[in-house]
């Protein structure tokens, strides 16, 4: 018989966590029902969620400096720099398969045909603050003001393209750092708080990359450096233990707080076609295309690998960020899928930043239904356009919430279509944005373990002096 028990010690978390979300819909709608609660008492309702994302925003910084430093140094150069192009060929590789997964879908079922423009609600239009204005106010809580002036300054621009050239500078070159909004309708825009107040987490992992092949070939005083990053990634991991004891709680308010923010449950009904176009290339994405790679390569079940990565994907599901999911992904791909750490310090947090499947496949369907909403012919050429800069905006996209829905502004613009119109989806995007997240997260993870077994010549060769070996687990 089960060993219920075992099993309820085992996933406890994971039954919390998942009995959690029903609960947090019941209690939004209770919320949402009630009627006279005010925006601001919603947002402060939805609070205990909140201090979930930050502190897990807060342990990303320790997680990610600790587990790059360790897993460079722990390899030869040569070795890491073999391990970083396998990496950097499957993330691209996955995600031009994802956009082009997404192009052929939207074009075959043609969401846009049979929606007309002026019965989708412009979430902002009506209460004229446009998603230009929107977006500004989202920067203006990230830089100060007289930064952002001073940096546009020579172009003399009016302010809607100060904030489009913050973005296309910003995502196209780095990281596009998109807060998490917050509030029922536009005027009570709540930036939940930037994540990590712009730092750019591309360059403190390209930092981290340099850093750790550096101290890796330093011999002994290295060695001394090693151990300490060691030491400070294997607390880091036990803080991510604690909080995950908070997760069901967490998790509950946050979803809470979405379901009593929606004010208008018809767009549902509108974009249905829409959103079923992106959830159904999301799922052939994450159940076949992903399987079939992991299979080809590592020749095991691709769905118990999957099953272990559960808790992960449930986290990415409940928050919509990769970045703040990361713990649990590493807790699932080093515990449950027994992925070598050296892979998986190395890969995680660069996968988590810039390897979007999800993201990808939802900016090219978004981009060619909102071209499709305006009868707006798109030719060859910039269905290649399409691709290629939705492929560019989902690795220029943060790991955070409404991220893949700001960088979309880039792949609207070089088609030539009004970057405004990001307006007619961003009303349904706080739930595609949960399960394109979850699709990233679970890219990041069957990476590890293709490029795992691509590498176990090297990895078998090398001996990992710094990191102890996979079957010793504490
Ligand atoms: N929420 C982003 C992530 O964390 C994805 C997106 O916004 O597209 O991966």
């Amino acid at each position: 018989g089960w060993d219920l028990r075992g099993l309820l010690k085992k996933n406890g978390l994971l039954i919390a966590t998942a009995v959690s979300v029903p609960l947090g819909i019941g209690l939004g709608v209770a919320v949402r029902d009630h009627g006279a609660l005010s925006s601001l008492d919603k947002f402060y309702f939805g609070f205990p969620g909140e201090i979930l994302m930050r502190m897990l925003k807060l342990i990303i910084l320790p997680l990610i400096v600790s587990s790059i430093i360790t897993g460079v140094a722990s390899l030869k150069s040569e070795v890491s720099g073999l391990i970083g192009l396998r990496a950097i060929t499957y993330y691209f590789t996955t995600t031009v398969i994802a956009v082009i997964l997404g192009i052929i879908l939207v074009i075959t079922i043609k969401p846009g045909g049979s929606v007309n423009t002026e019965d989708i609600d412009r979430f902002g239009s009506s209460q004229n603050v446009s998603m230009v204005d929107a977006m500004l106010d989202l920067i203006r809580n990230m830089f100060p003001e007289n930064l952002v002036q001073a940096c546009f300054q020579q172009y003399k621009t009016k302010r809607e393209e100060i904030v489009l050239g913050v973005m296309n500078t910003t995502s196209a070159t780095s990281l596009f750092h998109a807060s998490s909004l917050q509030g029922d309708s536009p005027k009570d825009y709540h930036v939940v708080g930037s994540y990590s107040d712009g730092i750019n987490i591309l360059g403190l992992i390209v930092f981290c990359l340099v850093f750790g092949s550096v101290i890796g070939n330093m011999g002994e005083q290295g060695r001394t450096l090693v151990d300490v990053f060691d030491a400070l990634n294997e607390a880091t991991m036990r803080v991510v233990q604690i909080i995950m004891c908070y997760m069901p709680v967490g998790v509950l308010f946050l979803i809470a707080a979405k379901i009593a923010a929606v004010d208008d449950w018809s767009i549902f009904t509108k974009l249905g076609l829409y959103m079923a176009t992106v959830l159904s290339g999301l799922a052939i994405h994450g159940l076949l295309v992903l399987p079939l790679l992991y299979l080809v390569v590592v020749r095991k079940n691709p769905y118990k690998f999957a099953w272990g990565m559960t808790q992960a994907l449930l986290t990415a599901l409940m928050i919509s960020s990769s970045s703040a999911t990361l713990p649990v992904t590493f807790q699932c791909v080093e515990e449950n899928n027994k992925v070598d750490k050296r892979i998986t310090r190395f890969m995680l947090p660069v996968g988590a930043t810039i390897n979007m499947d999800g993201t990808a496949l939802y900016e090219a369907v978004a981009a060619i239904f909102i071209a499709q909403l305006n009868n707006y012919p798109l030719s060859i050429g910039q269905i290649i356009t399409i691709s290629v800069t939705a492929t560019a905006a989902s690795i220029g996209a943060a790991g955070v919430p409404n991220a893949g829905l700001v960088t979309m502004v880039i792949v609207l613009t070089a088609v030539g279509l009004p970057a405004n119109d990001v307006t007619l989806i961003i009303a349904v995007d706080w739930l595609l944005d949960r399960f394109r997240t979850v699709i990233n997260v679970l890219g990041d993870a069957y990476g590890t373990g293709i490029v795992e077994k691509l590498s176990e010549a090297e990895l078998g060769r090398v001996s990992s002096p710094s990191l102890p070996d996979n079957t010793e687990h504490d």
